[in-house]
């Protein structure tokens, strides 16, 4: 399987997470990428290629013009104002009051986010657009015949809605490989989320669509981010009621249970017949995760891969969460190795 990576998630090197009232080291860090890059190349998964560049035409089919317009701007934005620090938002529309776009920066912030974990730095929007250009350059790998590809994406993004960032997530890459793919003839395609945080973004981009299956299998909102979406009982809206599906599990939760949800949606994802899969590829669902609760092994990530493979699609993966450095490379590459298995 060949892999696309940028050296350009480079750009993404905030200092600053806001985590139990101070402000800590990111667990969004770019040794991430460079040690799955490097397991990638050890293990001999396949050739590493650079992005083309797409562009922001791709990225506007998903994300509003508006929110991808402050994006752009919003670091030069916070730095015209002489703030000290990152630009983290600190006030948002709550329940009452309205939901306009103010002037000033930290209104902007406010209203084009959903979580204040994720500060905005110098290169944010550099490696924004080099990650979209990962996933793009990867699906297009895809739609020109290769039965699969990994798109080492850096900063993530299924947290990231139409015009909302958070979650580490700045543009949506599982969203907008999606949409690539319909928009070049594909017919149905289906997202599913591996990653232990809910795919709130995926979701709420495609909730109305039946041309878009989303799935995400992730710790129970109620007591993880992102908090306010990925209930069991959000099925879509209108013509997409029905197209999506979220299985949620509890703290402690092991592969044997995990792989429930995963058959679950496997079944699903074969009645839909999908022309193309989009897979979220998260391994924060590890046992060791600094900031998660399900138990999985690095030999479970051999299994989840092989019973992706079995489906038989031609699949694009866009590498989403995970954060003990130690064992992210073993992890994704796991999954790789195990779905590369089950076509063999
Ligand atoms: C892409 C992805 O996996 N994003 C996850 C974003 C999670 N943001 C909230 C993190 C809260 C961390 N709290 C740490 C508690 C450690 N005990
Ligand atoms: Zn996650």
């Amino acid at each position: 399987m060949k892999t696309v990576f940028s050296p350009l998630h480079n750009r993404r090197t905030a200092t600053t997470e806001l985590d139990g009232g101070i402000l800590i080291a990111p667990h969004e860090k770019p040794s991430r990428a460079e040690t799955i890059l490097a397991r990638v190349i050890q293990e001999e998964l396949g050739e590493v290629l650079q992005p083309q560049e797409f562009g922001l035409e791709p990225v506007l089919r998903v994300h509003t013009r508006d929110y991808v317009d402050f994006l752009r701007a919003s670091w030069a934005d916070w730095t015209a104002e002489g703030k000290p620090g990152e630009a983290i938002p600190a006030v948002w529309p709550g329940r009452g009051m309205r939901h306009r776009v103010p002037k000033d920066i930290d209104g902007r912030l406010g209203y084009y986010s959903f979580a204040a974990e994720t500060s905005i730095t110098e290169g944010t929007w550099d490696a924004a657009c080099a990650s979209a250009n990962v996933a793009l350059s990867a699906q297009a790998l895809v739609a020109k015949g290769e039965p699969a590809a990994f798109a080492l994406c850096r900063p993530p993004g299924h947290h990231a809605h139409a015009d909302l960032f958070g979650g580490y997530c700045f543009f949506n890459n599982a969203a907008i490989s999606a949409q690539a793919f319909r928009d070049q003839g594909s017919r149905r395609v289906a997202v599913l989320d591996v990653d232990f945080h809910h795919g709130n973004g995926t979701q709420s981009i495609f909730y109305s669509r039946d041309d878009v299956m989303t799935i995400s299998v992730h710790g129970d909102p109620d007591l993880v981010f992102p908090h306010f979406l990925g209930f069991e009982d959000e099925a879509g809206e209108g013509a997409g009621e029905g197209f999506n599906l979220n299985i949620v599990y509890p703290p402690g939760t092991p592969f044997s249970v995990w792989r429930e949800g995963l058959e679950t949606a496997c079944r699903k994802i074969e009645a839909f017949q999908p022309d193309a899969l989009v897979v979220a590829l998260g391994v924060d669902t590890f046992e060791d995760d600094p900031i998660s609760f399900f138990k999985l092994t690095s030999a479970d990530y051999l299994l989840m891969g092989d019973r992706l493979g079995k489906l038989n699609l031609p699949t694009l993966f866009t590498m989403e969460g995970g954060y003990d450095v130690d064992a992210i490379g073993v992890n994704v590459v796991n999954v790789l190795k195990g779905f590369e298995g089950a076509r063999l």
